[in-house]
């Protein structure tokens, strides 16, 4: 059952601007040639800020660290095409233990092809390139993109990581303006959140859809942020408290446990919550994901893998896993496509540091 209540948002438009990006006008070492891409991987906690970027045919397009060597807090990485030039570039986030770091890379300038070198070594050209929060928050930022504010442009859409609040904020991916910033759960909760967004009220507007992170019930939280904007909420898992990853693939809202239960992904019809009448919400649908005996969590995102023009689900394992990746159909629960990451270099500590998946 999903409860409904009026949202009113506070436009933030004449906050700070982000301060100066990198210069522009810097000549790009190298160009990457337009691709469609499948995969877009981050990496688990204890692990370098490696992002790899994949296409249909499991080839590595991009592979870097999108942070500094030295940090091993891991990255979540999601794509957009956020400058409008045919190729996707890269927002990535910093995991725990730094600062509330995220970078927006143009995928144009960026690559670093099994080199071996950090990426930073090359003068990619950064579209973003910001603390998030307080900078002396060092609980992770979880991230996605999508056009909220409705321009046909891709937008940023950040959220606090394990202990921090319930606090999300909407970067204008046009002119990286922070546009909007909102609470999605109540406000002394210090569980952190993940986002996802799609359209699900079919206006032209993505809806920003957050799950909460461990200590409360479970709960998803989705915000219409439009003028006529509601917020739905529901607890896909009773009242388990532990914390949930979430995405939008097409019209349904899909739930992944981030340790507990373990391997049941659960994903509903998100467009029910706007067809008048909530109690219709309907589902869940499971997806067993793992191994039943795999309680480290999963992650989840929306890619097209087998570019019929439709987004599938792509899942991801979390801590204790093997990388093992996996795409589903998101209409009748298809496997689509399954690999295993490869180590980055032979010995590397990082494979059983779980996998986030993002949106590509
Ligand atoms: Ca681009
Ligand atoms: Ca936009
Ligand atoms: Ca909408």
């Amino acid at each position: 059952m999903a409860e409904r209540v009026s949202l009113a948002v506070t436009n933030l438009d004449d906050r700070l601007v982000p301060a100066a990006l990198v210069d522009s006008t810097e000549t790009p070492m190298t160009s990457m040639p337009p691709f469609k891409p499948s995969y877009a991987l981050g990496s688990g906690f204890g692990s370098q800020s490696r992002v790899q970027v994949l296409d249909s045919d499991l080839k590595f397009r991009q592979d870097f660290l999108a942070f500094e060597a030295g940090f091993t807090g891991g990255v979540r990485t999601a794509l957009a095409d956020f400058n409008g030039d045919g190729v996707m570039d890269i927002a990535a986030a910093a995991g725990p233990g730094g600062g509330p770091h995220v970078r927006v890379y143009d995928g144009a300038t960026t690559q670093d092809l099994f080199s071996g070198n950090p990426v930073l070594a090359i003068a990619p050209r950064l579209h973003f390139d910001e603390f998030v929060f307080d900078p002396k928050f060092a609980g992770g930022v979880t991230l996605t993109t999508a056009d909220v504010t409705g321009n046909a442009r891709p937008d940023l859409i950040v959220g606090a990581g394990a202990s921090g609040g319930p606090h999300v904020k909407v970067y204008d991916g046009d002119t990286w303006e922070l546009a909007m910033e909102f609470f999605a759960f109540e406000t002394d909760f210090s569980g952190g959140v993940t986002v996802a967004a799609g359209d699900l009220s079919d206006d032209g507007k993505a809806e920003v859809v957050v799950g909460s992170g461990p200590g409360r019930t479970n709960g998803v939280a989705v915000f219409d942020l439009s003028e006529a904007g509601q917020i739905s909420r529901f607890s896909p898992y009773g009242t388990s408290t532990m914390g949930l990853n979430v995405a939008v693939v097409e019209e349904r809202i899909v739930v992944g446990p981030m340790s507990g239960l373990g391997n049941r992904v659960l994903h509903f019809d998100g467009t029910a919550l706007f067809s008048g009448s909530a109690e219709t919400v309907l589902g869940p649908v499971t997806i067993v994901a793992y191994d039943p005996g795999f309680t480290g969590g999963v992650f989840v995102a929306s890619a097209d893998v087998d570019l019929d023009g439709r987004d599938d689900l792509v899942v991801g394992p979390g801590a204790g896993g093997g990388p093992h990746i996996k795409a589903f159909d998101i209409d009748d629960g298809t496997l689509l496509d399954e690999f295993f990451r490869p180590r980055a270099t032979a010995g590397d500590a990082w494979s059983r540091a779980g996998v986030p998946v993002g949106r590509a």
